[in-house]
């Protein structure tokens, strides 16, 4: 009897991974990660109406003001009053875009702040109902990028220090929020899924859902399995993706990396070796914050920019560059100045970024490498000799040429792989792109 009673308890839970793995993406789903893959590079928005505190006088904060400066609830409610982006121009931001040469955004619908960006019908926290603004910033944009031809993805966080029922509280969003000590999870997780049936009907075919939060409570019961069903019902093609910073789970699309190349752990969060075979996206902010930040000048240049999105490239990785724009609406003129060098970069050299896959040789120290079909693009980012040594390729290299000028690279065989004459005139100083046709 108590064998069979194992026998049940083990059949039940092998049902239970049946059913989380059983996941097989749609035809269009499928055909999204390739456009995904294909596509590289997008913008990160994070905006909200903390960009009212522009960070308070601190550098290191931004959305997260309301956990760092304990701001409780009640005084919170009142910032949607003074957010009123009146110059707000949806058709500037994503000519912006497109003349960065970013093929989607990615914007905040909800951050941890709770409130909706959107016009949400379950809770009259959000911008349409508290804002002198009214207007639903989200349904601007998708119809300005359907316009545009640019692909919107809608940031959602799990985690709410709002809300009254995410209950038990997790990791922040504590006891400074005001909130009473119960709450009903399973009403929170129905909450949360209802916003986001009204983001994936309301807003017509979207790029996807980019998941954050899950961290604030990593033992809770997300049902995630009914979520990201939910997700793939509604829009089959819409994809998943969540930064927990874990292994990615079953009905996710695509697996994201913060502000670090996958594999890598520089922020000290990005603990998983696990680099899955899902197409891969890794975010970067333009300074040392999402949100808004009026004291945060730390901008990285374009150049490092350009080698981290080569880098990204060369991991097979999409590079997810982020704006926090101001609360008048308009996108801080320094990152329109980056975007614009990046966007001239991206005219002259997209072809060895744009559609290509991770090459054969691993980024390291020196740069990396892409692949689109027969050509190898070799990305020399950091070299201070005139010889470059790579692995041996498994295939034949017809000839090695400069990108720049379409002159021929000398090469010869070594004992380790090939060794690559780079003399200093030819070197551009941003990325010294090779081309080996095999
Ligand atoms: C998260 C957010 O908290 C942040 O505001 C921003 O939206 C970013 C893109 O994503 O950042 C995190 C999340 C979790 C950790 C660190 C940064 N963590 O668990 O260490």
């Amino acid at each position: 009897m108590k064998n069979l009673n194992y026998l049940i308890m083990f059949l039940l839970l092998a049902m239970n991974t049946v059913a989380q793995t059983d996941y097989s993406p749609a035809p269009e789903n499928l055909k999204n990660r390739e456009w995904f893959q294909d596509a590289k590079f997008g913008l990160f928005v994070h905006w909200g109406v903390y960009a009212v505190m522009a960070g308070g006088g601190d550098q290191g904060v931004a959305e997260w003001i309301m956990n760092q400066k304990q701001i409780p609830i009640e005084q919170y409610e009142k910032l949607p009053a003074f957010f009123n982006p009146t110059s707000f121009d949806p058709a500037e931001w994503v000519a912006i875009v497109k003349k960065a040469g970013m093929q989607y955004i990615t914007i905040t619908s909800k951050h941890h702040d709770g409130f909706a960006m959107y016009d949400s019908k379950v809770s009259d926290y959000n911008i349409v109902d508290q804002t002198p603004y009214g207007k639903d910033v989200l349904k601007q944009l998708k119809d300005e990028c359907d316009k545009q031809g640019i692909k919107l993805f809608f940031y959602y966080s799990q985690l709410d220090w709002h809300h009254p029922d995410y209950f038990p509280r997790g990791r922040t969003g504590k006891d400074f929020t005001g909130r009473p000590q119960s709450g009903d999870w399973n009403k929170y997780i129905d909450y949360m899924n209802t916003q986001l049936t009204e983001l994936l009907t309301n807003y017509g075919e979207i790029g996807g859902i980019w998941f954050d939060g899950m961290w604030d409570k990593p033992d809770a019961e997300w049902r995630l399995e009914e979520t990201y069903q939910l997700i793939h019902d509604l829009q089959p093609g819409a994809m998943i993706g969540s930064n927990h910073h874990i292994a990615p789970f079953p009905g996710e699309d695509f697996q994201m990396f913060e502000r670090d190349l996958p594999g890598e752990n520089t922020m000290g969060f990005n603990k998983t070796e696990t680099i899955s075979d899902l197409p891969l996206e890794m975010c970067e902010t333009m300074n040392g914050s999402w949100g808004f930040n009026l004291k945060d000048n730390n901008y990285k240049s374009s150049k490092q920019l350009i080698q981290t999105m080569v880098k990204a490239a060369g991991h097979g990785a999409n590079f997810l560059l982020n704006t926090g724009p101001m609360p008048n609406g308009k996108i801080q003129p320094e990152n329109v100045d980056t975007l614009m060098v990046m966007g001239r970069w991206l005219k002259q050299y997209g072809e060895a970024i744009y559609g290509t896959r991770k090459g054969p040789i691993r980024p390291s120290e020196w740069g990396a490498t892409t692949q689109k079909g027969n050509i190898i693009y070799v990305h020399v980012l950091d070299l201070e000799q005139e010889q470059l040594e790579i692995p041996a390729l498994d295939r034949k290299i017809k000839k090695i040429t400069f990108f720049d000028d379409g002159s021929k690279v000398k090469f010869k065989k070594s004992e380790k792989g090939i060794v690559l004459e780079i003399p200093s005139e030819k070197k551009n100083t941003i990325d010294t792109i090779l081309k080996i046709e095999i």
